[in-house]
Parts: C-alpha cells; structure tokens; sequence
C-alpha cells in the first residue's frame, strides 16, 4: 500500500482551482500547434513516459566551502530524505526514482528500506559511490586518490566500496553504478598522467567484473574540482576510452556542469551516442564552473539544444537508447523541494520543446544547405511556451497543476521543522 506524503484533497482542491484555465491555454496552445501539423496531445503522450531520478543528496541544503545555511526542517536521514522525494514525486510526478549515495545514506536493512520507499511510491535508481572523500574509520585515506592511487591497497580498498555499492544496490532493485572520482593533480608533476589513466583503468576492470547482468557501471567526467591542475576522468574523450575498454556495459554520464565554459554539449550528446556509449545525465545548470544550480536557470537554450540531441539519437536508433536521467543539483538558497520541482518542470518543458522540432523540415533544410531555415526551425520550437503541455501532462497523471504553491498550501517544511531534529552548518556540504 502506498501512502504519499501530502493529502490528496489538498491537491484535487487546488488542481479544481486551475483546471479551467489549464484547459482553456492547453486548448489554444493545441490550435497553434495545429496550424504548424502537430498533436498537441502526441506530445503530452511522450511525456506521459519521461521520468528522471532524483538525487538523495539534493533533499538537504547544500553548501560552499565557505558555509552551508541549515533549514529547519532539512531531512536528517535517507528516511526523511525519501519523504520529501515523496512529496515531489506526488506533485511532479516525473521524478519517481531515487539516487542513493554511500555512505552518505545508511541503508542498515536495505529489504526495509525498498518496503520504505516502496510506500512512498519511490523506486531506487543508480546507486553513487563515494571515494572522493575519506568515511569516518575508514582504514587508508584517499587523500592522494582512490580508484587511481598510487598504492595498490587504497585502490583494492576503493574498488571494494564500489563492489559494495553493487551489492546494496542490487538489494535496492537498483540497476547501476555511477563513479565519479575525485582522483587528479594540483600541480605540474604530481603525479605521472600516463600511469593514473591506467591505474583507474585496472581498477574500474575490477568493478566493471562485479556487475551483475543487466546493470550498467555510468562513468561521470569531470574537468576540475577537487583537484585543480588535471583529473583522471577529465573529459568525454577520457570517458569514453574508458567506457569502450571495459566493456559494453560501461557508458558515459554526462553532468551538464563538468565541461570547460562553452563546451558544445548538445555534440558530445550526439557523439556519445553514436557510438553506443551515452549512459545519462546529471541535469544542473552553471555559469562559471560545476555551479550546479538549478535546471534550466541560467541557459534553457543549452538544454533545449542537449534534448534536441536526444530526441534526435531516439528517432535515429530506438533500440540503443535509454540514458539514465538525473538530477544533480546543490540547493544552498531554496528550499530543495522547491528547486527540485522547478528543475523537474524545466527539464520536461525542454524535452516537451525538443519534441516540437519539425523533424522532416529540419532534414530538408539541413540537406539543401538553408542555414536560416534549419535555424529557424529549432527557432520556432523553443519559442512555444509549452507550461500548459507539461502542466497538463502533470495533472493527467495526478499531480498539481501549480506544484510550487500546492507545496507552499501544503504547510510541509514549518511541519518538518517541528518534527525534525536540526542540521548543522557544518554538515552535509555537497
Ligand atoms: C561531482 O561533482 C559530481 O557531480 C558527482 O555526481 C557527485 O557525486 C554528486 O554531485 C554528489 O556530490
Ligand atoms: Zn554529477
Ligand atoms: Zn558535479
Ligand atoms: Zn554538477
């Protein structure tokens, strides 16, 4: 039996309130599509199967390595974590998975914990390791790396955690791995960037040979941060070379934060695809660096063009394709539900624009070299204001058509406030 967080007369109340005029603008948004040759109700059926995982970790305010700014109210435990992913799922209803990340959740009895989220109405989707920083107790430090340590025991120690990341998840009816390393050099020299390569190649072999069948090992790319002159796992090129060395269930996972300022990532899309190795997405946005602000708010244009790519790799190859998408945000000034519901709406509100790209006229432009033409048709699509798609898609499968307001109506966060015990400044920097 499940039991959703929120009440459900609070939402149906709400929903009475705003169905006529959802109604109304879905209905003259279907005409103006109409006149352009497109279903309005065909897009809405698309996104009646896209869904994206939420990350554990999100639920909590984030931080800097200056402060990080408690709420009261902020989750405590995977427990409370899986409550408020519970109620974003009730009101979004495209985010029904959640990402672990361990150690930082306590599974304790992972059969209890499936039962848990089961109730929320949660599934659990990649399990994160977490060998970029160094657990209480923990017998050899990844002060100097991990997967690529110079020395063998950190690596076997690093690989053994990712093995047990495997085994939980497995338990949680998970059905991959992401490793994001923190593995690199601040400074010219420090380490040999021939041998690092090899030494995590080795390592990620290990871990690559403890997955069960059907699961996929996503490797994350990162260009900097922690470490600042070079890093293992620095680019999509890296990504992929590793991906293509250990085997066809390792691919690449793109975290929309981890490129150099002005990286082209809607190409490495379509190149990662091409080449069977496109594994997901850690959907944030940024300015300067991995800011990992909220989806969409800064550049909706990039991720306009990043499912541009992606509805394009499905029609090319229907077979191959099933990226795993996520959510990787830091909430350091929202209320994280708050932000999680934004994000959700302008990740599916891109996706919803991407599917009015008039495909056949694209080709056609593209083939007759009419710059202006095939620009404008990617043009005419992101123009669309598609709320009332993505609203009505929402409200169809029995969330709120305004999540943010039902959420504020719903009085959660003073509750929790009550409930929860506090958080520390210190605790919990993402
Ligand atoms: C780190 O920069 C990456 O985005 C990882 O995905 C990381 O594990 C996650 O953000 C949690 O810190
Ligand atoms: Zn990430
Ligand atoms: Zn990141
Ligand atoms: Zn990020």
């Amino acid at each position: 039996p499940t039991a959703p967080p929120l009440s459900r007369d609070l939402i149906d109340s709400l929903n009475a309130q705003n169905l006529a005029a959802l109604q109304d603008e879905y209905h003259s948004l279907g005409r103006v599509l109409e006149r352009r040759g497109c279903a309005i109700d065909a897009i809405k059926q698309r996104l009646l199967s896209f869904s994206l995982a939420q990350p554990s970790w999100g639920t909590g305010v984030g931080g800097t390595r200056f402060a990080r700014f408690p709420l009261a109210g902020e989750p405590t435990h995977l427990n409370e974590k899986l409550e408020d992913c519970a109620v974003v799922q009730q009101l979004s209803r495209i985010t029904p998975r959640v990402s672990p990340h361990f150690p930082w959740d306590k599974i304790g009895d992972a059969r209890a914990m499936l039962e848990r989220a089961t109730s929320l109405g949660l599934r659990f989707d990649a399990v994160n390791s977490n060998t970029f920083q160094d657990a209480p107790r923990q017998a050899l430090s990844y002060r100097h790396g991990s997967l690529a340590h110079t020395d063998a025991a950190v690596r076997a120690q690093a690989v053994e955690h990712n093995i047990e990341c495997i085994r939980v998840g497995e338990a949680l009816g998970s059905k991959a791995i992401t490793v994001w390393i923190g593995d690199g050099t601040n400074f010219p020299g420090q380490q040999s960037l021939a041998s690092s390569l090899d030494r995590y190649l080795e390592s990620a072999a290990q871990i690559y040979a403890a997955l069960p069948p059907g699961w996929s090992m996503l490797l994350e790319h990162k260009l900097y941060e922690p470490a600042f002159y070079s890093t293992v796992i620095s680019d999509w090129g890296s990504s992929m070379l590793a991906a293509q060395q250990l085997g066809p269930q390792a691919r690449c996972l793109i975290d929309l934060g981890h490129h150099a300022p002005n990286v082209n990532i809607e190409q490495i899309v379509a190149r990662l695809h091409r080449f069977g190795k496109l594994g997901g997405f850690h959907f944030n946005d940024s300015k300067y660096g991995d800011d990992d602000l909220d989806s969409g708010s800064i550049n909706p244009h990039q991720l306009f063009l990043v499912f541009n790519e992606l509805v394009e790799a499905e029609l090319r190859s229907p077979a191959d394709f099933d990226p795993a998408y996520m959510i990787d945000q830091s909430h350091n000034v929202t209320d994280p539900i708050e932000s999680l519901l934004s994000s959700a709406d302008a990740i599916a509100g891109a996706y919803a624009r991407a599917l009015l790209v008039d495909r056949a006229a694209l080709t056609e432009y593209q083939q007759g070299n009419d710059v202006m033409m095939a620009f404008q048709t990617l043009r005419r699509a992101y123009n669309v204001d598609v709320t009332p798609i993505v609203a009505m898609a929402r409200y169809e499968r029995g969330g709120a058509i305004d999540t943010i307001a039902a959420y504020r109506q719903s009085g959660w966060r003073p509750r929790k406030a009550r409930e929860r015990r506090a958080t520390s400044a210190g605790a919990g920097i993402v």
